[in-house]
């Protein structure tokens, strides 16, 4: 291999498979390449599993090649059965076009859109929302066997549960995704999980069937983002990582990157951030020499909240963060609460309430007896004040900007009361 970007790419342990190892080297070293990865629009965000692709079409970008970000405008319609055991619900239209406007916002703040490279986004519902079922059928249908589709691992595991022959039609669509690329943009390369290996095969095998057997595209997988205790990344208690902060707040992107274990932390380092080979190993040796400064969880954390959230919002998250483990919350102002506490358990206050019924109302307690032993165990701090009154009433008057009461529980339990 001589590809500086492949070497990158495999010190960070970010290929899984390769069509065409050679071909790609080869590739990548003589000109600049377009590449692809799709993203379905299924929510109206996408989440910390979709980083590593991303990244991935700014790494590519980097390196001078021309990546196309393709919004699955017709895909998200229709649903991809890979590494799913269920069939999916339909959304209509109108939402799925929602999505799409959401999710091309997110990809968008990782690309540059001028230059000799300059990425472009495109979107498969262009080219397939007019076309005819005996275009579909005639010109795309007739290259699948049925043999050939049935042994796709996403579409033979569904045999027995079942799958509709919408989701079995699906992998088509992938593929003449990939021919409309190739024949538009010189599209050589498609990307994606390990998840969408027969998708990709797919349209190699339509381009090649259309274009001859020799016609060099490529497919490329990076592999699944897997934490060393076997549970799955990218899940907390409260739920999925969203990319959009509204649904995951800058301040809680932070505490779960600072969550990684010591076991993970190089991996992560290596797969979601830019850092350089050198500071990745330094931090390594950090965290054998040195682990209680937890150097390679903050560094981590750092690259990727900015990355995702831009500099203030790390900065301000960073802020929240140290409030709050000082125990300084009046150091914060309402906004910083605010967002720091999106996605946390919260409630609205009415009125004057007396701090028993406030845990119990926060769900930080569940009877009235174990909220007042949290109080004599001296467990109980309102906007960082030890609370050791059972009578204590919780006004408008000790809330911060006469609004938030943040609560705290023990070292690490925080509740957020809000007035009306
Ligand atoms: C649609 C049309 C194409 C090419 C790809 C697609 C989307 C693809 C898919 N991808 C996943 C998604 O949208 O479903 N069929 O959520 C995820 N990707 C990337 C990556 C990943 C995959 O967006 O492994 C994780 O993020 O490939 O699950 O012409």
């Amino acid at each position: 291999m001589k590809n500086e970007l492949l070497l990158d790419l495999k010190f960070r342990n970010l290929i899984n498979d390769c069509t065409d190892f050679e071909a790609l080297d080869e590739l990548l070293s003589t000109k600049q390449v377009s590449l692809y990865i799709g993203f379905d629009p299924t929510a109206d965000s996408l989440h910390i599993g979709h980083l590593l692709p991303i990244t991935m079409l700014k790494r590519f970008q980097e390196a001078g090649h021309r990546p196309l970000p393709l919004l699955g405008g017709a895909t998200g319609l229709i649903g991809d059965p890979s590494g799913r055991s269920t069939e999916r619900q339909l959304n209509t239209i109108e939402t799925v076009k929602g999505y799409v406007e959401s999710i091309k916002e997110q990809i968008g703040r990782f690309l540059k859109f001028d230059g000799s490279n300059a990425a472009l986004f495109v979107n498969n519902y262009d080219w397939t929302e007019n076309m005819s079922v005996i275009t579909f059928l005639r010109d795309y249908g007739k290259n699948f066997g049925i043999n050939y589709m049935l042994a796709k691992d996403t579409i033979a595991s569904r045999l027995e549960s079942g799958i509709s022959y919408t989701e079995f039609s699906y992998t088509i669509l992938q593929a003449m995704d990939f021919k409309h690329l190739y024949e538009t943009y010189n599209c050589e390369l498609q990307i994606g999980g390990s998840d969408q290996w027969g998708n990709i095969t797919s349209g190699l095998e339509l381009i090649r069937k259309s274009h001859g057997a020799d016609t060099k595209v490529i497919g490329l997988t990076v592999p699944l983002v897997t934490k060393s205790d076997g549970t799955k990344f990218g899940k907390t208690a409260g739920g999925a990582v969203w990319l959009d902060e509204n649904k995951t707040s800058p301040y809680e992107m932070v505490q779960f990157f600072l969550n990684t274990t010591d076991d993970d932390v190089v991996k992560f380092l290596k797969t979601f951030t830019f850092l350089s080979h050198a500071e990745i190993n330094d931090l390594e040796a950090s965290v054998k020499e040195e682990p209680h400064l937890r150097l390679a969880q903050k560094a981590l954390a750092k690259e990727v909240v900015t990355l995702v959230h831009g500099e203030s919002k790390y900065l301000q998250a960073l802020k929240i963060t140290e409030s709050l483990f000082s125990g300084e919350i009046k150091n914060l102002s309402g906004k910083e609460i605010e967002t720091g506490f999106i996605g946390l358990p919260s409630v609205t206050l009415n009125e004057a309430t007396n701090i028993v019924d406030l845990l119990i109302a926060v769900d930080a307690s569940k009877s009235k007896r174990e909220a007042r032993e949290f109080i004599h165990n001296n467990s109980i701090t309102i906007n960082g004040d030890k609370i050791t009154d059972l009578d204590f009433l919780v006004t408008k008057e000790v809330a911060i900007d006469h609004k938030f009461i943040v609560i705290r529980r023990g070292k690490k339990n925080y509740y957020l009361a809000i007035f009306a």
